[in-house]
């Protein structure tokens, strides 16, 4: 047992001051030399040894201070090196020499070399694969690297910093150094040799200093990297003015690879993506494609404050760069964007991802205590909780707290590797608020309900509103602790405006935020002169789950007139799933499918609506999945009894508002060229959410077979082919738009990804046979992350009927992939297996026969670590 924990933390003996690598690139062969100057830390141990970490690495010298160390000075395994009889105090050099098979790395963890190029991924536990280090967040040093390579397989050798020199060797092979003048942890070393071509830009910062910026991409791709560098100017100069962060080397480069466990790593000065969230253009990126760059590229960026220039102490901290920088995208996203359309897809991605994972035998703290395997902590609670946690310190103080806060928190900071305690201590020193109480969001893990119930004094002109909060038990800790849930409220009057309080009583609030401390509260609203209708949670203020058992009619009132357009989507949203639930249940109890005129009326009330967004509308129109149903429904799932009465409500709808729908499917056809602004992206939204229910109540393909043809961008073409996919599955429509785009793409790996993850969420259970036929495409590749995930990814983790074959093949078929994966691509393939984890939601039949496979899995003993971590945690 290899479980880590935060309570073990402890500092280093010795302290790193710098370190030199040299790499001699070779296919199969590459040799790291490393000289490492260091001392002991003062105050340690004298006789402490130095322990640093491998991990599967051939050892090939070691010398100190220039000398050969004696085999009785050091031991070395494939995980660990350690040294004894180093020197009481005073600097020493200490040279340490690895040798690695990048080309036999599928991992593609540490160095690795896919396609023609080397490149590197030490996120979380990378660097260890390569030298052997303090492999730790806390240890920050600074780096000079000097890369040789053969000249014509690799003309370009980068790596973090500045280039400081550069030099022919003579024999075919040439030299590049770097120096990276900022400390930095070994996490964020990173680099790149191959041939690669690039766009290059630059960026003059608030201070007036000159950066250059460059995207590197394949041969070939550099006119489809200019969304990318469009996207990091714009972040860079928001970055300034949002947060007075300003850029700090003199030279800032993306590089995209094609194979890449994750979406991108924001390695100093040199961040490396992965190429789908790099590579743009009309032909063949979609309007989400676009949004997911802009996001992504800042994302990265703004690390450079928010994880490089301060970090994490541990990896228990993972949260504080990550949790804040999402909040800092998201920020960034709405700035860019519609705000509130930018909210709601973050609400409906909480909803999809990271409720379920704190409701289910994965759940953890935002900040966990313990882990086995670091890399399967990169999650959404992490990730997007925390970013919510952030936006509700946010809330708390107000935006000038918020900023006075952060201010303090990267003077206070700088250089430094922090917790979250040094970061909430910032927020409290510069506004005074205490969060003693309101750090439990860090500890406690699982989703809280929040349960209201409102009564209107019509003589006393009262509004009462009664809070409770409860979070229901996860698998670590049973009994759980009322937490500090800033509120947003609003009163709607009968007019359909706010209502202003005279006052409100009962606990702490700021202006329409109430603050909710304690099991149960009852907050007064004064001055309120008639019945209102509440609308709770306003903007998402708060990660909770709202059980409200309002009137339909004041439901009505919120969906048609709320100004927070968040909560208005949220309730004409609550109002679609309802029906859904409904109808879900009438299926599997035999009884014919009641659907509801009211809601249809109010879906295409709203989808006409030319005062709202397109974008808005879009949302408002794409009725909840059946995966939603599903999580809503919650204990004993039938995917199939979903599936049907989801549709039989979608052609409800779809039969009531026909005329609006099929008008709405040419109203906002394109006009003029292409733009993947916002706007343009939000009236293709609605198109093709129109074009889904226009398809459904004509019954036939026609229409979105013309729409394929006549599409002169992917989202359109992709919406298209969807539809016609998904809803006319078989159809001669269906089979020649799926081969057109085939052939179309036969050269476009990133767009094949969209026609391997259409085709694997076709529902129904003759998917299988599907998926297991375009294992054998040969545009499929198993050691490929991008492809595995558009195939096999989106198969288990959104085709629920497909999946969920009664008969359990669906899940033999994916426990044996599985197990053949977990042996190229740990990482991959344990968060791959995350797909099942709500497997115990299903209705006993299917949930004994995940269990079975999920089983069987875990009976091998030679898993790797991050899987045999979720299957256990998955059947504890
Ligand atoms: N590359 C991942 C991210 O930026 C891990 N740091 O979130
Ligand atoms: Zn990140």
């Amino acid at each position: 047992n290899r479980t880590v924990y935060l309570k073990d933390y402890q500092p280093t003996d010795f302290i790193i001051e710098s370190i030199d690598l040299v790499f001699d690139l070779g296919e199969t062969l590459t040799t790291v030399g490393s000289e490492i100057r260091m001392h002991r830390r003062p105050g340690a141990d004298p006789a402490a040894p130095l322990v640093f970490a491998g991990d599967g690495l051939a050892l090939s010298g070691l010398a100190l201070d220039g000398k050969p160390l004696l085999p009785e000075r050091y031991d070395c395994d494939a995980s660990t090196l350690t040294i004894r009889d180093l020197p009481e105090d005073g600097s020493f050099t200490l040279t340490i020499k690895t040798r690695i098979n990048p080309s036999a790395n599928s991992e593609l963890l540490g160095l690795y070399r896919t396609s023609g190029i080397y490149s590197t991924q030490c996120e979380a536990e990378g660097f260890r694969r390569i030298t052997y280090f303090y492999d730790r967040p806390d240890v920050l040093a600074v780096y000079t690297v000097t890369i040789i390579a053969d000249k014509q397989s690799c003309p370009l050798l980068l790596s973090n910093g500045n280039l400081v020199e550069e030099q022919d060797l003579g024999d075919g092979r040439h030299m590049a150094k770097w120096h990276d003048p900022f400390k930095k942890p070994s996490y964020l070393f990173a680099l790149v040799a191959g041939d690669l071509t690039m766009i290059e830009d630059s960026f003059t910062t608030m201070s007036g200093r000159h950066v250059a910026l460059r995207i590197y991409v394949e041969h070939g791709k550099a006119a489809r990297a200019g969304y990318a560098m469009d996207s990091l100017k714009r972040a860079m100069k928001w970055d300034e003015e949002r947060f007075g962060r300003e850029y700090d080397l003199d030279i800032f480069m993306i590089v995209a690879v094609s194979d890449f466990n994750m979406g991108a790593m924001e390695n100093k000065g040199l961040n490396i993506f992965n190429d789908r969230l790099i590579l743009a253009d009309p032909e063949t990126a979609t309007d989400d494609d676009y949004a997911r760059i802009e996001a992504v590229v800042a994302h990265e960026y703004f690390h450079n404050w928010t994880g490089n220039r301060i970090t994490c102490r541990d990896w228990f901290q993972l949260s504080l760069k990550e949790g804040l920088t999402v909040y800092r995208e998201h920020e960034f996203s709405a700035d860019q964007r519609s705000r509130p359309v930018v909210r709601v897809d973050e609400v409906k991605f909480l909803r999809a991802h990271q409720f379920p994972e704190d409701g289910g035998p994965l759940a953890h703290p935002v900040r966990p205590t313990q882990y086995l395997e670091i890399d399967n902590f990169y999650t959404t609670t992490v990730y997007e909780k925390g970013s919510e946690v952030s936006r509700m310190i946010a809330t708390l103080l107000g935006p000038d707290g918020f900023r006075k806060g952060l201010d303090l928190f990267f003077e206070r900071h700088d250089g430094g590797a922090v917790t979250i305690e040094d970061y909430l201590k910032c927020f409290e020193d510069a506004t005074g608020h205490d969060l003693t109480h309101f750090a439990l969001w860090y500890h406690q893990a699982g989703t809280p309900v929040i349960s209201v119930a409102s009564f209107y004094d019509e003589r006393k002109q009262q509004l009462k509103l009664t809070l409770s909060q409860t979070t229901p038990p996860t698998p670590d800790e049973k009994i759980k602790k009322p937490l500090h849930i800033p509120l947003r409220v609003g009163l709607i009057g009968p007019n359909g405006a706010d209502m202003a309080p005279t006052a409100i009583t009962g606990g702490e609030s700021r202006k329409d935020v109430l603050e909710l401390t304690k099991d149960e509260q009852t907050f007064v609203f004064e001055g309120i002169g008639a019945r209102p209708a509440v609308s709770v949670n306003r903007d998402f203020s708060a990660p909770v789950k709202i059980r409200f058992d309002q009137s339909r009619e004041d439901r009505l009132r919120i969906a048609g007139a709320e100004r927070d357009l968040v909560a208005r989507w949220d309730t004409v949203n609550a109002l679609a799933l309802e029906v859904l639930v409904k109808a879900a249940e009438d299926v599997k109890a035999g009884r014919p499918v009641t659907t509801d005129p009211a809601l249809s009326d109010l879906l295409v009330a709203t989808a006409e609506d030319t005062a709202l967004e397109p974008a808005f509308r879009a949302l408002a129109l794409t009725l909840p999945g059946e995966l939603d149903i599903g999580r809503e429904i919650g204990a004993d799932i039938d995917p199939d009894a979903i599936h049907l009465a989801r549709n039989t409500v979608i052609e409800a709808i779809a039969e009531a508002g026909a005329d609006s729908f099929a008008q709405l499917t040419g109203d906002m056809a394109n006009g003029g060229a292409f733009s993947p602004d916002a706007q343009s992206a939000g009236r293709r939204a609605l198109r093709n959410a129109a074009l889904v229910l226009a398809a459904a109540a004509e019954k036939s393909p026609r229409r979105a077979s013309q729409a394929y043809e006549s599409a002169d961008n992917m989202t359109d073409m992709l919406a298209a082919m969807r539809v016609l996919a998904h809803q006319f599955a078989g159809s001669a429509e269906a089979e020649n738009a799926l081969a057109d785009f085939r052939r179309r793409f036969a050269g476009e790996p990133l767009v094949l990804d969209k026609w391997f993850s259409t085709l694997a969420t076709v529902p129904g259970e003759n998917t299988l046979e599907r998926v297991t036929k375009l294992m054998g495409d040969e545009a499929f590749d198993e050691g490929n992350p991008n492809r595995v995930r558009a195939l096999i990814g989106a198969f288990a983790s959104s085709n629920p009927t497909g999946f969920n074959r009664p008969d359990g093949a669906g899940y033999a078929f994916f426990a044996d992939f599985i197990l053949t994966s977990d042996k190229r691509n740990a990482t991959l393939t344990a968060r791959l297996m995350t797909a099942m984890r709500s497997f115990e939601a299903l209705e006993p039949s299917r949930r004994a026969l995940a269990r079975e496979q999920i089983e069987r899995i875990a009976a091998h003993d030679d898993l790797s670590r991050n899987l045999r971590d979720i299957v256990d945690r998955m059947l504890k």
